[in-house]
């Protein structure tokens, strides 16, 4: 409700003070067994308070789950996640997202779930999305662009998720052309990028984001492990997945926002600084074949470009690539 969010944001504003109940009774225009009232129903979504005679209240917890409200609790963006869908478990955040979209969900909008029975990854492959570990959202966007530049997005994300999570946690990660973020060689994060769009504009993109945050190893197939990583496991540590959500969202807007107003130039730079397979040699394995050779960097548009050993050019669209 409207007096939720009111008294949400009062809290977020006075993070380090006390609320005295009479200053959030005038605040929210309501009678102070009401605020009591408000507080007790916080108290049931599973949000703590210590409540000090003659201070007020302060908030010392929130929930566990990533309800939407602990994301919004310190988020310090303007348009990204203005609008949250909280999902317990869903077939997939993309598929949610989507029909949002279709529906006229305004830009920043975001699809997050506990959950994803068949996440899905690129080229009809799976996304291993358990409960409760890991970061699995859609972000829909509505940049007035034409379609050709939608992969340029996929590359602002890499460099949003790999800030975000070197800020939160102080780890390093790297970004392996196109879409995988990487912690010491291991996938930690997945993004597909799709679009829905006209002949010559997009009409909205759908930007999932899959973070491995408090898986362990053993909660991956069999398959996976080797290849597969979280943030708990390289930081041996728990990690909020909701400071994660917020931290991401708020890098994602001011990249996306640089990119609107500058170009992808800019972008371009960050992301070749974090890139690992640039200047390196990689195998890159595309649907017409296979083609070994040195990784140059990457064009304005976000197209890999790769030189063969008869230094020949190529550029690659899309590729799966092996570091040689
Ligand atoms: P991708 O095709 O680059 O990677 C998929 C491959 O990664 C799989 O074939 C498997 O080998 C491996 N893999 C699967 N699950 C995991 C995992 N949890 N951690 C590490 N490796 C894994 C990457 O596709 C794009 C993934 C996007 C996921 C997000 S989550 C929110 C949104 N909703 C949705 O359905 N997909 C996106």
């Amino acid at each position: 409700s409207e007096i939720r969010k009111k008294l949400l944001n009062a809290f977020t504003t006075h993070q380090d003070d006390y609320l005295s109940g009479q200053a959030i009774a005038d605040l929210l225009g309501c009678s102070r067994t009401a605020v009591w009232k408000h507080i007790e129903n916080l108290r049931k979504e599973g949000f703590e308070f210590e409540a000090v005679r003659r201070k007020g209240y302060r908030i010392v917890a929130t929930p566990k789950k990533v309800i939407a409200d602990e994301i919004r609790y310190g988020l310090k963006t303007n348009i990204l996640g203005s609008h949250i869908h909280y999902e317990e478990s869903v077939d997939s955040t993309q598929k949610v997202a989507h029909q949002l979209a279709t529906d006229g969900a305004c830009e920043g909008t975001i699809v997050v779930a506990e959950e994803q029975i068949s996440g899905r990854g690129r080229m009809d492959r799976k996304w291993i999305s358990p409960k409760y570990t890991g970061v699995w959202m859609s972000v829909i966007l509505r940049p007035q662009l034409p379609p050709h530049r939608a992969p340029q997005l996929t590359l602002i994300a890499a460099v949003a998720v790999v800030q975000a999570i070197e800020e939160v946690t102080g780890l390093t990660a790297e970004i392996k052309w196109p879409n995988d973020v990487l912690i010491n060689g291991k996938k930690v994060t997945g993004i597909l990028t799709e679009m829905q769009a006209d002949a010559d504009r997009i009409v909205s993109i759908i930007m999932g984001i899959g973070i491995n945050v408090n898986q362990k190893l053993e909660d991956y197939p069999e398959e996976i492990q080797p290849i597969a990583t979280s943030l708990a496991i390289e930081k041996k540590e728990e990690i909020s997945r909701a400071q994660i959500i917020q931290t991401l969202l708020f890098k994602l807007e001011k990249l996306y926002q640089l990119y609107l107003q500058n170009g992808f130039q800019p972008i371009r730079i960050l992301w070749e600084s974090y890139a690992i397979s640039i200047g390196k040699n990689i195998k890159a394995r595309t649907l017409s074949g296979t083609i070994v050779g040195k990784a140059i960097g990457i064009t304005d548009e976000g197209i890999l470009l790769l030189e063969d050993e008869a230094g020949v050019r190529h550029q690659i669209y899309s590729a799966d690539i092996d570091l040689e």
